[in-house]
């Protein structure tokens, strides 16, 4: 069976040779290995090597999962949550295989707080997470289904992929984000962090301490550098959010030694303003990151 089980989450095995390993606690992708050309399995995402695995916090890399705020939270409803909410410091169920082919290996997990006083303490609305994780050849698919189980109440949330991509921080680039209204988050001041600039740059690089939340963004990122690269298709995420602390990093407790140096997080999600799902509805948010490494490209 293309997957095993673990004391600690799901391992996602591929006939190609791709593997991926997904955490019980907050269903946190942590692992994403692609054959190269040489048939070398690469690491395509960053944790840190000081990150706690075991649901001690939410893990310093992979693909946390943000809801149903990002950032401190400002909605009423959110007021008692941590930042960047709760989905990705939970222990999820994992609730099966949903296929496991030559197409791709895909698992599912559940979000549900019934039963669940500490977080019905912080958080008393109605809503119940899913998230399907895809393993092919060369494409993860990290899909959160959002649904409000409530029958009158609208659910309102934020939602975003916090994704960090292993990548030479001081060589890559995303593409394209030209022309977009973004608010940077690097700025001193409250005024100038909420006022809105338009990105000039054809190619955006995090060479210096980049904090950047892009606001109606096309949902297709080309992140490359010189020896590989990753492409994202997002599906709702209107939003996206380009982010390397760079020396900033050293502030940051569970961040290993120079670790910004071998990241990119790029971040589709829904973060300017709040979703509202009306009653007994879903929503469905992809993200489909398809690995390249250069002689892969040069195959091509
Ligand atoms: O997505 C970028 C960001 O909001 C940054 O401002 C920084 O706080 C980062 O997330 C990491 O947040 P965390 O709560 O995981 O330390």
């Amino acid at each position: 069976m293309p997957t095993e089980t673990t004391e600690r989450g799901i391992i996602l095995k591929h006939p190609s040779g791709s593997i991926a390993e997904v955490l019980f606690y907050g269903s946190t992708v942590i692992s994403w290995k692609v054959p190269n050309a040489s048939g070398e399995l690469e690491e395509r995402l960053f944790v840190s090597s000081k990150a706690s695995l075991d649901g001690s916090k939410p893990v310093r890399g992979g693909i946390p999962i943000v809801f149903p705020c990002f950032g401190q939270p400002t909605h009423p409803d959110h007021l008692k949550l941590a930042q960047h909410g709760f989905a990705r410091n939970q222990m999820w169920t994992f609730d099966g295989a949903v296929m496991d082919n030559q197409a791709g290996v895909c698992v599912k997990f559940v979000l549900d707080p019934r039963g669940n006083e500490a977080l019905s303490a912080i958080y008393t609305t109605p809503f119940k997470l899913e998230y399907v994780v895809t393993l092919a050849a060369h494409q993860l698919s990290t899909d959160l289904h959002i649904k409000n189980p409530s029958a009158s109440h609208t659910l309102e949330f934020q939602a975003l992929l916090h994704s960090y991509i292993r990548a030479p921080a001081d060589e890559v680039t995303v593409t394209p984000l030209k022309g977009l209204q973004y608010y940077d988050k690097t700025e001193t001041t409250e005024e100038a962090r909420t006022t809105p600039k338009v990105e000039s740059r054809a190619e955006v690089d995090v060479k210096k301490y980049t904090d950047a939340v892009y606001e109606n963004a096309p949902m297709k990122y080309t992140v490359s550098w010189p020896s590989g690269g990753v492409d994202i298709k997002a599906q709702n995420f209107k939003d996206v959010v380009i982010w390397n602390p760079q020396e900033e990093g050293r502030k940051i407790g569970d961040m290993e030694s120079d670790g910004w140096k071998n990241y990119i997080c790029v971040e589709p999600g829904y973060v300017r303003g709040f979703e509202r799902l009306a009653p007994q509805k879903t929503w469905i948010y992809c993200q489909r990151s398809i690995s390249h490494t250069r002689d892969l490209l040069a195959s091509a």
